[in-house]
């Protein structure tokens, strides 16, 4: 059995967070999705507007996801790969050549074009201001 990890904040969650789940779950038998803690948001500078119990229990339901974690650290990846025994990382290309020094392969997904949070915030911001 084919083990396939991948990672992200799925912030209000979108066509193009499915679209990688569903495409990282091709890559093998079985997914494990490590979803971004709200510390290391903060880290990346970013806010979810979901907290994280959130966004990992709408992950979690999805029916091509197996297994989720919180991700703590963006350093850790590979313990995580390690710990989980994935076989593949998947990731969207907007990360492409960042992970390549961890243990397993990895694939590089292209990204959905024209959808993601920051557009979204954006759009609502906009659509709603009044
Ligand atoms: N994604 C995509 N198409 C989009 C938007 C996002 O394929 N239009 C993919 C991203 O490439 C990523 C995943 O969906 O692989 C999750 O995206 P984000 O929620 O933006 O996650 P990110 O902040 O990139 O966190 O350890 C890495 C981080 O946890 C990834």
């Amino acid at each position: 059995m084919k083990r396939v990890i991948t990672f992200g904040t799925f912030d209000l969650f979108h066509i193009g967070h499915l679209r990688i789940l569903e495409r990282s779950k091709q890559e093998g038998d079985y997914l494990i999705v490590g979803v971004s803690s709200d510390e290391l948001n903060e880290r990346k500078g970013k806010k979810a507007v979901f907290p994280i119990n959130e966004r990992l229990e709408i992950v979690k339901a999805l029916k091509c996801v197996d297994e989720v974690f919180i991700e703590d650290s963006l350093e850790k990846k590979d313990d995580y790969i390690k710990h989980f025994k994935a076989d593949i990382l998947v990731m969207g290309d907007d990360w492409k050549d960042k992970f390549n020094w961890v243990s397993c392969p990895v694939k590089y997904l292209e990204r959905t074009p024209n959808i993601s949070t920051t557009y979204l915030k954006n759009s609502i911001a906009m659509v709603y201001k009044d």
